[in-house]
Protein backbone atom coordinates (compact mmCIF):
# COMPACT_ATOMS: atom_id res chain seq x y z
CA UNK A 1 0.00 0.00 0.00
CA UNK A 2 2.88 2.13 0.77
CA UNK A 3 3.08 3.49 -2.75
CA UNK A 4 -0.67 3.83 -3.38
CA UNK A 5 0.04 5.92 0.37
CA UNK A 6 2.65 8.11 -1.16
CA UNK A 7 0.71 9.43 -3.94
CA UNK A 8 -2.64 10.22 -2.43
CA UNK A 9 -0.94 12.14 0.03
CA UNK A 10 -0.04 14.48 -2.47
CA UNK A 11 -3.56 15.13 -3.57
CA UNK A 12 -4.95 14.54 0.24
CA UNK A 13 -4.94 18.43 1.45
CA UNK A 14 -6.25 19.43 -2.17
CA UNK A 15 -9.67 21.58 -1.99
CA UNK A 16 -11.66 20.59 -5.21
CA UNK A 17 -14.41 22.24 -7.18
CA UNK A 18 -17.16 20.77 -9.27
CA UNK A 19 -20.26 21.71 -11.26
CA UNK A 20 -21.97 20.58 -14.36
CA UNK A 21 -20.25 19.28 -16.94
CA UNK A 22 -22.47 20.11 -20.37
CA UNK A 23 -21.91 20.13 -23.88
CA UNK A 24 -21.80 24.09 -23.08
CA UNK A 25 -20.21 26.62 -21.46
CA UNK A 26 -21.63 27.10 -17.64
CA UNK A 27 -20.63 30.25 -16.07
CA UNK A 28 -19.82 30.11 -12.02
CA UNK A 29 -22.62 30.77 -9.68
CA UNK A 30 -21.85 31.20 -6.51
CA UNK A 31 -25.66 31.39 -5.48
CA UNK A 32 -26.06 27.99 -6.37
CA UNK A 33 -22.57 26.33 -4.85
CA UNK A 34 -22.71 23.89 -2.17
CA UNK A 35 -19.96 22.57 0.46
CA UNK A 36 -18.82 19.33 0.84
CA UNK A 37 -17.75 18.13 4.27
CA UNK A 38 -15.62 15.26 5.05
CA UNK A 39 -17.70 12.58 6.25
CA UNK A 40 -14.51 11.53 9.04
CA UNK A 41 -13.73 15.15 10.35
CA UNK A 42 -16.84 17.39 9.66
CA UNK A 43 -14.78 20.54 10.34
CA UNK A 44 -13.04 19.76 7.63
CA UNK A 45 -14.45 21.19 3.80
CA UNK A 46 -13.31 18.86 0.89
CA UNK A 47 -14.51 21.48 -1.47
CA UNK A 48 -17.17 22.86 -2.83
CA UNK A 49 -20.06 21.85 -6.19
CA UNK A 50 -21.96 23.85 -8.10
CA UNK A 51 -25.62 22.29 -8.53
CA UNK A 52 -26.82 21.98 -12.57
CA UNK A 53 -30.24 24.32 -12.70
CA UNK A 54 -33.32 23.18 -14.11
CA UNK A 55 -32.62 25.48 -17.24
CA UNK A 56 -29.36 23.60 -17.84
CA UNK A 57 -30.71 20.55 -17.45
CA UNK A 58 -33.27 21.31 -19.99
CA UNK A 59 -30.22 22.56 -22.28
CA UNK A 60 -28.68 19.42 -22.07
CA UNK A 61 -31.49 17.26 -23.08
CA UNK A 62 -31.28 19.07 -26.15
CA UNK A 63 -27.93 18.59 -26.61
CA UNK A 64 -27.99 15.03 -25.90
CA UNK A 65 -30.93 14.44 -28.14
CA UNK A 66 -28.94 15.88 -31.09
CA UNK A 67 -26.42 14.19 -30.77
CA UNK A 68 -27.36 10.30 -30.45
CA UNK A 69 -28.46 9.85 -34.00
CA UNK A 70 -24.60 10.34 -34.64
CA UNK A 71 -23.19 8.93 -31.41
CA UNK A 72 -25.48 5.77 -32.66
CA UNK A 73 -23.76 5.93 -36.26
CA UNK A 74 -20.19 5.81 -34.50
CA UNK A 75 -18.73 2.28 -35.21
CA UNK A 76 -18.45 0.25 -32.19
CA UNK A 77 -15.12 -0.31 -32.06
CA UNK A 78 -14.54 2.95 -31.79
CA UNK A 79 -16.93 3.88 -28.67
CA UNK A 80 -15.14 0.90 -27.07
CA UNK A 81 -11.71 2.09 -27.68
CA UNK A 82 -13.08 5.51 -25.34
CA UNK A 83 -14.18 3.58 -22.33
CA UNK A 84 -11.35 1.23 -22.53
CA UNK A 85 -9.03 4.50 -22.28
CA UNK A 86 -11.09 5.62 -19.55
CA UNK A 87 -10.58 2.30 -17.44
CA UNK A 88 -6.59 2.80 -18.07
CA UNK A 89 -6.82 6.35 -17.17
CA UNK A 90 -8.97 5.83 -13.81
CA UNK A 91 -5.88 3.24 -13.29
CA UNK A 92 -3.07 5.39 -13.70
CA UNK A 93 -4.96 7.90 -11.55
CA UNK A 94 -6.09 5.38 -8.80
CA UNK A 95 -4.17 7.11 -6.10
CA UNK A 96 -6.32 10.30 -6.75
CA UNK A 97 -9.62 8.74 -7.06
CA UNK A 98 -9.23 6.98 -3.74
CA UNK A 99 -8.22 10.22 -1.96
CA UNK A 100 -11.69 11.37 -3.30
CA UNK A 101 -13.19 8.55 -2.11
CA UNK A 102 -11.94 8.42 1.24
CA UNK A 103 -12.07 12.30 2.06
CA UNK A 104 -15.63 13.01 0.17
CA UNK A 105 -17.16 9.48 0.56
CA UNK A 106 -15.54 8.08 3.92
CA UNK A 107 -14.10 4.97 2.17
CA UNK A 108 -11.29 3.12 3.54
CA UNK A 109 -8.20 2.40 1.44
CA UNK A 110 -9.22 -1.02 0.55
CA UNK A 111 -12.51 -0.30 0.08
CA UNK A 112 -11.24 2.59 -2.63
CA UNK A 113 -9.11 0.03 -4.16
CA UNK A 114 -11.79 -2.07 -4.97
CA UNK A 115 -14.18 1.21 -5.67
CA UNK A 116 -11.38 2.15 -8.76
CA UNK A 117 -10.47 -1.82 -9.71
CA UNK A 118 -14.38 -2.16 -10.34
CA UNK A 119 -15.09 0.98 -12.47
CA UNK A 120 -11.90 -0.26 -14.71
CA UNK A 121 -13.21 -3.78 -14.77
CA UNK A 122 -16.72 -2.46 -16.15
CA UNK A 123 -15.01 -0.40 -18.57
CA UNK A 124 -13.55 -3.04 -20.12
CA UNK A 125 -15.84 -5.33 -19.50
CA UNK A 126 -18.49 -3.72 -21.32
CA UNK A 127 -16.42 -2.48 -23.76
CA UNK A 128 -16.04 -6.33 -24.76
CA UNK A 129 -19.40 -7.01 -24.47
CA UNK A 130 -20.40 -4.17 -26.87
CA UNK A 131 -18.35 -5.08 -29.28
CA UNK A 132 -19.51 -8.81 -29.57
CA UNK A 133 -23.12 -7.61 -29.29
CA UNK A 134 -23.26 -4.51 -32.07
CA UNK A 135 -20.61 -5.18 -34.11
CA UNK A 136 -22.02 -6.96 -37.24
CA UNK A 137 -25.55 -7.71 -37.27
CA UNK A 138 -26.56 -11.30 -36.58
CA UNK A 139 -27.86 -13.78 -39.60
CA UNK A 140 -30.75 -15.81 -39.09
CA UNK A 141 -31.39 -19.03 -40.48
CA UNK A 142 -34.68 -18.81 -42.49
CA UNK A 143 -36.25 -19.75 -46.30
CA UNK A 144 -34.07 -19.65 -49.26
CA UNK A 145 -34.69 -16.63 -51.37
CA UNK A 146 -34.96 -14.14 -47.78
CA UNK A 147 -32.41 -13.17 -46.10
CA UNK A 148 -33.00 -12.49 -42.21
CA UNK A 149 -30.05 -9.86 -40.24
CA UNK A 150 -30.77 -8.90 -36.37
CA UNK A 151 -29.42 -5.40 -35.93
CA UNK A 152 -28.65 -3.88 -32.59
CA UNK A 153 -28.74 -0.11 -31.75
CA UNK A 154 -28.91 2.06 -28.85
CA UNK A 155 -32.57 3.30 -27.42
CA UNK A 156 -31.44 7.04 -27.11
CA UNK A 157 -30.90 9.41 -24.08
CA UNK A 158 -30.31 7.42 -20.94
CA UNK A 159 -30.81 9.23 -17.52
CA UNK A 160 -27.86 7.59 -15.09
CA UNK A 161 -28.88 8.42 -11.52
CA UNK A 162 -26.63 6.71 -9.37
CA UNK A 163 -25.52 6.10 -5.47
CA UNK A 164 -23.24 7.61 -3.26
CA UNK A 165 -22.09 4.03 -1.94
CA UNK A 166 -20.14 3.11 -5.28
CA UNK A 167 -19.28 6.75 -6.50
CA UNK A 168 -17.10 5.59 -8.76
CA UNK A 169 -17.61 1.97 -9.58
CA UNK A 170 -21.53 2.65 -10.10
CA UNK A 171 -21.47 5.71 -11.29
CA UNK A 172 -19.00 4.59 -14.49
CA UNK A 173 -20.95 1.44 -14.88
CA UNK A 174 -24.00 2.82 -15.11
CA UNK A 175 -23.15 5.43 -17.49
CA UNK A 176 -20.50 3.37 -19.94
CA UNK A 177 -22.95 0.55 -20.48
CA UNK A 178 -25.59 3.49 -21.69
CA UNK A 179 -22.85 5.04 -23.91
CA UNK A 180 -20.90 2.08 -25.43
CA UNK A 181 -24.90 0.46 -26.47
CA UNK A 182 -25.25 3.91 -28.47
CA UNK A 183 -26.77 5.97 -26.15
CA UNK A 184 -26.06 9.51 -25.32
CA UNK A 185 -26.24 9.69 -21.14
CA UNK A 186 -27.10 12.60 -18.83
CA UNK A 187 -25.50 11.29 -15.25
CA UNK A 188 -27.05 12.69 -11.99
CA UNK A 189 -24.17 11.42 -9.72
CA UNK A 190 -25.82 11.41 -5.54
CA UNK A 191 -25.29 14.87 -3.72
CA UNK A 192 -23.22 13.36 -1.28
CA UNK A 193 -20.00 12.83 -4.27
CA UNK A 194 -19.96 15.13 -6.71
CA UNK A 195 -16.44 15.57 -6.73
CA UNK A 196 -15.60 11.97 -7.15
CA UNK A 197 -17.66 12.36 -9.97
CA UNK A 198 -16.78 15.23 -11.58
CA UNK A 199 -12.97 13.91 -11.87
CA UNK A 200 -14.63 10.54 -13.41
CA UNK A 201 -15.93 13.01 -16.30
CA UNK A 202 -12.71 15.03 -16.58
CA UNK A 203 -10.87 11.62 -17.17
CA UNK A 204 -14.07 10.66 -19.81
CA UNK A 205 -13.27 13.58 -21.64
CA UNK A 206 -9.29 13.23 -22.10
CA UNK A 207 -10.73 9.52 -22.99
CA UNK A 208 -11.86 11.37 -25.75
CA UNK A 209 -15.75 10.84 -25.20
CA UNK A 210 -17.78 13.59 -26.71
CA UNK A 211 -19.04 16.22 -24.52
CA UNK A 212 -22.37 15.87 -26.27
CA UNK A 213 -22.00 12.50 -25.47
CA UNK A 214 -21.84 12.14 -21.87
CA UNK A 215 -22.84 15.01 -19.63
CA UNK A 216 -22.32 15.55 -15.77
CA UNK A 217 -25.54 16.95 -13.74
CA UNK A 218 -24.64 17.31 -10.62
CA UNK A 219 -27.49 18.11 -8.16
CA UNK A 220 -30.62 17.16 -6.12
CA UNK A 221 -33.70 14.78 -7.22
CA UNK A 222 -36.11 17.78 -6.76
CA UNK A 223 -34.76 19.93 -9.30
CA UNK A 224 -32.02 17.64 -11.58
CA UNK A 225 -33.98 14.41 -11.04
CA UNK A 226 -36.99 15.25 -11.66
CA UNK A 227 -36.52 16.96 -15.34
CA UNK A 228 -34.48 14.09 -16.30
CA UNK A 229 -37.40 12.09 -15.44
CA UNK A 230 -40.22 13.79 -16.34
CA UNK A 231 -38.66 14.88 -20.50
CA UNK A 232 -40.55 12.55 -22.83
CA UNK A 233 -37.15 12.82 -24.75
CA UNK A 234 -35.66 10.85 -22.03
CA UNK A 235 -35.61 6.71 -23.43
CA UNK A 236 -34.34 5.68 -20.58
CA UNK A 237 -33.03 5.61 -16.56
CA UNK A 238 -30.84 3.17 -15.10
CA UNK A 239 -30.64 3.48 -11.34
CA UNK A 240 -29.51 2.27 -8.75
CA UNK A 241 -30.30 3.24 -4.84
CA UNK A 242 -33.59 2.91 -2.88
CA UNK A 243 -36.11 0.97 -3.56
CA UNK A 244 -38.47 3.77 -2.48
CA UNK A 245 -36.85 5.79 -5.03
CA UNK A 246 -37.14 3.44 -7.93
CA UNK A 247 -40.96 3.40 -7.22
CA UNK A 248 -40.97 7.02 -7.89
CA UNK A 249 -39.03 7.27 -10.31
CA UNK A 250 -41.04 4.60 -12.26
CA UNK A 251 -44.42 6.63 -11.57
CA UNK A 252 -42.98 9.78 -13.06
CA UNK A 253 -41.44 8.15 -16.31
CA UNK A 254 -44.85 6.28 -16.86
CA UNK A 255 -46.93 9.65 -16.13
CA UNK A 256 -45.13 11.19 -19.28
CA UNK A 257 -47.54 12.29 -21.83
CA UNK A 258 -46.25 11.19 -25.81
CA UNK A 259 -43.27 9.73 -24.64
CA UNK A 260 -41.93 6.13 -25.38
CA UNK A 261 -42.77 3.71 -23.08
CA UNK A 262 -39.94 3.71 -21.05
CA UNK A 263 -36.73 1.53 -20.09
CA UNK A 264 -35.77 1.61 -16.27
CA UNK A 265 -33.02 -0.61 -15.15
CA UNK A 266 -33.13 -0.47 -11.53
CA UNK A 267 -30.67 -1.80 -8.66
CA UNK A 268 -32.40 -1.31 -5.47
CA UNK A 269 -32.16 -2.41 -1.49
CA UNK A 270 -32.27 -5.97 -0.04
CA UNK A 271 -32.91 -7.24 3.20
CA UNK A 272 -30.38 -9.75 2.94
CA UNK A 273 -30.18 -13.03 4.59
CA UNK A 274 -27.66 -15.94 5.62
CA UNK A 275 -28.61 -19.36 7.18
CA UNK A 276 -26.29 -21.36 8.99
CA UNK A 277 -27.39 -24.97 9.77
CA UNK A 278 -26.44 -26.84 12.21
CA UNK A 279 -22.89 -28.31 10.28
CA UNK A 280 -21.50 -24.95 9.68
CA UNK A 281 -18.35 -24.05 11.01
CA UNK A 282 -18.99 -21.03 13.64
CA UNK A 283 -14.90 -19.43 12.93
CA UNK A 284 -16.06 -19.49 8.92
CA UNK A 285 -19.64 -18.22 9.72
CA UNK A 286 -18.12 -15.38 11.92
CA UNK A 287 -15.61 -14.23 9.49
CA UNK A 288 -17.95 -13.95 6.73
CA UNK A 289 -21.13 -12.66 8.66
CA UNK A 290 -18.91 -9.76 10.07
CA UNK A 291 -17.29 -9.03 6.54
CA UNK A 292 -21.52 -9.12 5.27
CA UNK A 293 -22.71 -6.77 7.41
CA UNK A 294 -19.68 -4.44 8.90
CA UNK A 295 -17.36 -3.91 5.58
CA UNK A 296 -18.11 -0.19 4.94
CA UNK A 297 -19.88 0.23 7.21
CA UNK A 298 -22.84 -1.47 6.40
CA UNK A 299 -23.33 0.95 3.16
CA UNK A 300 -23.65 -1.83 0.25
CA UNK A 301 -27.02 -2.64 -0.61
CA UNK A 302 -25.26 -6.49 -0.85
CA UNK A 303 -24.61 -6.20 2.60
CA UNK A 304 -26.14 -8.83 5.37
CA UNK A 305 -29.04 -7.93 7.28
CA UNK A 306 -30.64 -11.04 9.00
CA UNK A 307 -28.44 -13.85 10.22
CA UNK A 308 -30.57 -16.75 10.77
CA UNK A 309 -28.62 -19.26 12.91
CA UNK A 310 -29.71 -22.83 13.62
CA UNK A 311 -30.16 -22.97 17.83
CA UNK A 312 -27.58 -25.91 17.78
CA UNK A 313 -25.02 -23.67 16.70
CA UNK A 314 -26.37 -20.14 17.70
CA UNK A 315 -24.63 -19.33 20.99
CA UNK A 316 -21.21 -20.60 19.67
CA UNK A 317 -21.85 -18.43 16.29
CA UNK A 318 -22.59 -15.39 18.87
CA UNK A 319 -19.45 -15.42 21.27
CA UNK A 320 -17.28 -15.95 18.34
CA UNK A 321 -19.50 -12.91 16.89
CA UNK A 322 -18.77 -10.82 19.76
CA UNK A 323 -15.00 -11.17 20.38
CA UNK A 324 -14.76 -10.17 16.82
CA UNK A 325 -16.54 -7.63 17.01
CA UNK A 326 -14.59 -6.10 20.17
CA UNK A 327 -11.67 -5.80 17.91
CA UNK A 328 -13.20 -4.43 14.99
CA UNK A 329 -11.53 -1.11 14.71
CA UNK A 330 -13.69 2.08 13.78
CA UNK A 331 -12.15 5.34 13.01
CA UNK A 332 -10.23 7.04 10.03
CA UNK A 333 -10.94 5.43 7.11
CA UNK A 334 -6.87 6.35 5.88
CA UNK A 335 -5.38 4.07 8.30
CA UNK A 336 -4.49 0.73 7.59
CA UNK A 337 -5.49 -0.59 10.73
CA UNK A 338 -9.21 0.54 10.55
CA UNK A 339 -11.53 -1.92 9.69
CA UNK A 340 -14.98 0.12 9.89
CA UNK A 341 -15.25 4.01 8.65
CA UNK A 342 -17.98 6.44 9.26
CA UNK A 343 -21.47 6.61 7.95
CA UNK A 344 -21.82 8.87 4.52
CA UNK A 345 -23.13 11.85 6.78
CA UNK A 346 -25.56 13.47 9.47
CA UNK A 347 -28.82 12.21 7.96
CA UNK A 348 -27.77 8.84 7.68
CA UNK A 349 -26.53 8.84 11.18
CA UNK A 350 -29.93 9.99 12.70
CA UNK A 351 -31.95 7.59 10.85
CA UNK A 352 -29.45 4.47 12.08
CA UNK A 353 -28.89 5.68 15.86
CA UNK A 354 -32.81 6.17 15.85
CA UNK A 355 -33.45 2.28 15.05
CA UNK A 356 -30.66 1.01 17.29
CA UNK A 357 -31.76 3.01 20.40
CA UNK A 358 -35.52 1.55 19.37
CA UNK A 359 -33.80 -1.95 19.50
CA UNK A 360 -31.67 -1.41 22.28
CA UNK A 361 -34.67 0.16 24.41
CA UNK A 362 -36.30 -3.08 23.77
CA UNK A 363 -32.89 -4.83 25.66
CA UNK A 364 -32.24 -7.02 22.04
CA UNK A 365 -28.84 -5.88 22.14
CA UNK A 366 -26.16 -8.92 21.45
CA UNK A 367 -22.76 -6.76 20.44
CA UNK A 368 -21.48 -3.46 20.10
CA UNK A 369 -18.36 -2.34 18.90
CA UNK A 370 -16.60 0.05 21.66
CA UNK A 371 -15.97 3.83 20.04
CA UNK A 372 -12.64 5.52 20.57
CA UNK A 373 -14.23 9.38 21.09
CA UNK A 374 -10.50 10.43 20.24
CA UNK A 375 -10.89 9.06 16.58
CA UNK A 376 -14.39 9.12 15.99
CA UNK A 377 -16.02 12.79 17.84
CA UNK A 378 -16.05 14.70 14.98
CA UNK A 379 -16.99 12.38 12.17
CA UNK A 380 -20.36 10.95 11.53
CA UNK A 381 -19.48 7.49 13.23
CA UNK A 382 -22.06 4.68 13.93
CA UNK A 383 -20.54 1.61 15.94
CA UNK A 384 -21.22 -1.75 14.46
CA UNK A 385 -23.78 -3.15 16.49
CA UNK A 386 -25.87 -6.91 16.89
CA UNK A 387 -29.40 -7.49 17.70
CA UNK A 388 -31.09 -10.56 18.58
CA UNK A 389 -34.87 -10.57 16.79
CA UNK A 390 -37.54 -12.85 17.95
CA UNK A 391 -39.53 -13.90 15.50
CA UNK A 392 -38.07 -15.24 12.25
CA UNK A 393 -40.56 -12.83 10.35
CA UNK A 394 -39.72 -9.69 12.14
CA UNK A 395 -38.07 -6.78 10.44
CA UNK A 396 -39.36 -5.86 6.63
CA UNK A 397 -37.31 -2.73 6.11
CA UNK A 398 -33.56 -2.29 5.08
CA UNK A 399 -31.38 -0.60 7.60
CA UNK A 400 -28.79 0.66 5.46
CA UNK A 401 -25.22 1.01 7.99
CA UNK A 402 -23.52 -1.51 10.91
CA UNK A 403 -26.28 -3.28 12.13
CA UNK A 404 -26.63 -6.75 12.06
CA UNK A 405 -29.80 -8.76 13.37
CA UNK A 406 -30.01 -12.08 14.46
CA UNK A 407 -32.65 -14.49 14.79
CA UNK A 408 -32.45 -18.30 16.06
CA UNK A 409 -34.66 -20.84 14.44
CA UNK A 410 -35.25 -24.45 14.97
CA UNK A 411 -34.32 -27.39 12.55
CA UNK A 412 -38.15 -27.89 11.93
CA UNK A 413 -38.97 -24.11 11.01
CA UNK A 414 -36.76 -23.96 7.98
CA UNK A 415 -39.21 -23.53 5.62
CA UNK A 416 -40.78 -20.85 7.90
CA UNK A 417 -37.35 -18.85 7.39
CA UNK A 418 -36.84 -19.39 3.61
CA UNK A 419 -40.70 -17.96 3.60
CA UNK A 420 -39.99 -15.29 5.68
CA UNK A 421 -36.93 -14.26 3.23
CA UNK A 422 -39.04 -14.50 0.35
CA UNK A 423 -42.49 -12.51 1.69
CA UNK A 424 -40.38 -9.63 2.56
CA UNK A 425 -40.27 -9.20 -1.37
CA UNK A 426 -36.83 -8.14 -1.47
CA UNK A 427 -34.46 -10.65 -3.23
CA UNK A 428 -30.59 -9.39 -4.03
CA UNK A 429 -27.95 -11.29 -2.00
CA UNK A 430 -28.18 -14.40 0.73
CA UNK A 431 -25.93 -16.62 1.98
CA UNK A 432 -26.09 -19.90 3.17
CA UNK A 433 -23.58 -21.74 5.80
CA UNK A 434 -23.45 -25.65 5.96
CA UNK A 435 -21.43 -29.01 5.29
CA UNK A 436 -23.96 -30.47 4.44
CA UNK A 437 -24.27 -30.15 0.66
CA UNK A 438 -27.92 -31.33 -0.38
CA UNK A 439 -29.44 -28.88 2.45
CA UNK A 440 -27.48 -25.75 1.05
CA UNK A 441 -28.12 -26.72 -2.88
CA UNK A 442 -31.85 -26.98 -1.78
CA UNK A 443 -32.15 -23.52 0.00
CA UNK A 444 -29.47 -22.22 -2.70
CA UNK A 445 -33.38 -22.99 -5.22
CA UNK A 446 -35.85 -21.86 -2.68
CA UNK A 447 -34.99 -18.74 -1.89
CA UNK A 448 -35.63 -15.77 -4.65
CA UNK A 449 -32.78 -13.95 -4.72
CA UNK A 450 -30.30 -12.32 -7.37
CA UNK A 451 -26.96 -13.50 -5.88
CA UNK A 452 -26.50 -16.89 -3.81
CA UNK A 453 -23.46 -17.30 -1.85
CA UNK A 454 -22.71 -20.37 -0.42
CA UNK A 455 -19.86 -20.96 3.01
CA UNK A 456 -18.31 -17.27 2.16
CA UNK A 457 -19.11 -13.68 2.62
CA UNK A 458 -22.12 -12.56 0.80
CA UNK A 459 -20.53 -8.86 -1.20
CA UNK A 460 -18.25 -8.26 -3.55
CA UNK A 461 -19.18 -9.80 -6.24
CA UNK A 462 -16.68 -9.33 -9.00
CA UNK A 463 -17.70 -7.89 -12.81
CA UNK A 464 -18.16 -10.56 -15.31
CA UNK A 465 -17.39 -13.31 -12.72
CA UNK A 466 -20.36 -12.85 -10.11
CA UNK A 467 -22.97 -10.83 -12.34
CA UNK A 468 -24.80 -8.31 -9.61
CA UNK A 469 -28.35 -7.78 -9.10
CA UNK A 470 -31.55 -8.95 -7.61
CA UNK A 471 -35.01 -9.27 -8.20
CA UNK A 472 -38.16 -8.14 -6.62
CA UNK A 473 -38.29 -5.09 -4.31
CA UNK A 474 -34.32 -5.26 -5.33
CA UNK A 475 -34.30 -4.18 -9.04
CA UNK A 476 -35.55 -4.97 -12.35
CA UNK A 477 -32.34 -7.31 -13.96
CA UNK A 478 -30.21 -8.01 -15.56
CA UNK A 479 -27.13 -7.81 -13.84
CA UNK A 480 -24.91 -5.33 -13.59
CA UNK A 481 -21.66 -6.86 -15.10
CA UNK A 482 -23.28 -9.99 -16.80
CA UNK A 483 -23.35 -10.92 -20.38
CA UNK A 484 -26.96 -9.78 -20.56
CA UNK A 485 -26.72 -6.61 -19.02
CA UNK A 486 -25.68 -4.35 -22.35
CA UNK A 487 -29.28 -5.58 -23.63
CA UNK A 488 -31.68 -2.97 -21.85
CA UNK A 489 -29.57 -0.39 -23.52
CA UNK A 490 -30.40 -1.42 -27.07
CA UNK A 491 -32.65 -1.79 -29.63
CA UNK A 492 -33.03 -4.63 -31.83
CA UNK A 493 -34.16 -4.20 -35.77
CA UNK A 494 -34.94 -7.23 -37.24
CA UNK A 495 -34.21 -6.58 -41.35
CA UNK A 496 -35.71 -9.43 -43.64
CA UNK A 497 -34.84 -8.83 -47.62
CA UNK A 498 -36.49 -10.56 -50.85
CA UNK A 499 -33.01 -11.46 -51.97
CA UNK A 500 -34.64 -13.33 -55.11
CA UNK A 501 -36.35 -9.30 -56.15
CA UNK A 502 -32.93 -8.07 -55.80
CA UNK A 503 -31.48 -11.34 -58.21
CA UNK A 504 -29.31 -12.72 -56.20
CA UNK A 505 -28.38 -14.13 -52.37
CA UNK A 506 -26.56 -11.17 -51.38
CA UNK A 507 -28.63 -9.19 -47.95
CA UNK A 508 -29.09 -5.36 -48.32
CA UNK A 509 -26.98 -5.00 -45.48
CA UNK A 510 -23.98 -6.43 -46.85
CA UNK A 511 -25.19 -4.12 -50.12
CA UNK A 512 -25.39 -1.14 -48.37
CA UNK A 513 -21.05 -1.75 -47.15
C1 LIG B 1 -24.46 -1.81 -3.95
O1 LIG B 1 -24.19 -1.82 -2.74
O2 LIG B 1 -25.19 -0.91 -4.42
O3 LIG B 1 -21.37 -7.07 -4.44
C2 LIG B 1 -23.94 -2.77 -4.90
C3 LIG B 1 -21.06 -5.95 -4.02
C4 LIG B 1 -20.84 -4.86 -5.03
C5 LIG B 1 -22.13 -4.27 -5.45
C6 LIG B 1 -22.87 -3.63 -4.34
N1 LIG B 1 -20.15 -5.37 -6.18
O4 LIG B 1 -20.94 -5.71 -2.84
Amino acid sequence: YQPLMDAMAKTMDKTWQAGPLLAFEVKGDPTNTHEVTCPYDRRRQVGTVQWTTREQAGKALDAAWSAFPRWEATPVAERAAIVRRLGDLMEAHMAELMTLCSREGGKLLTDGIDEVREAVDFCRYYAMKAEELFAEPTRLPGPTGESNDLMMGGKGVFAAISPWNFPVAIFCGQLVAAAVAGNTVLAKPAEQTSLIAHRVIELLYEAGMPRDVVQLLPGDGPTVGSVLTSDPRITGVVFTGGTDTAQIINRALAARDNAPLPTLVAETGGMNAMIVDSTALPEQVVVDAVRSAFQSAGQRCSALRVLYLQEDVADRVIEILKGAMDELQVGDPRDLGTDVGPVIDEDARRGLTAHIDRLKGEGRLVAETRLDPAQTADGTFVAPVAFEIDGIEALEREQFGPVLHIVRYKASEIDRVVDAINGRGYGLTFGVHSRNESFAEEIARKVRVGNVYVNRNIIGAVVGVQPFGGQGLSGTGPKAGGPHYLLRFATEKTVTVNTAALGGNASLLALGD
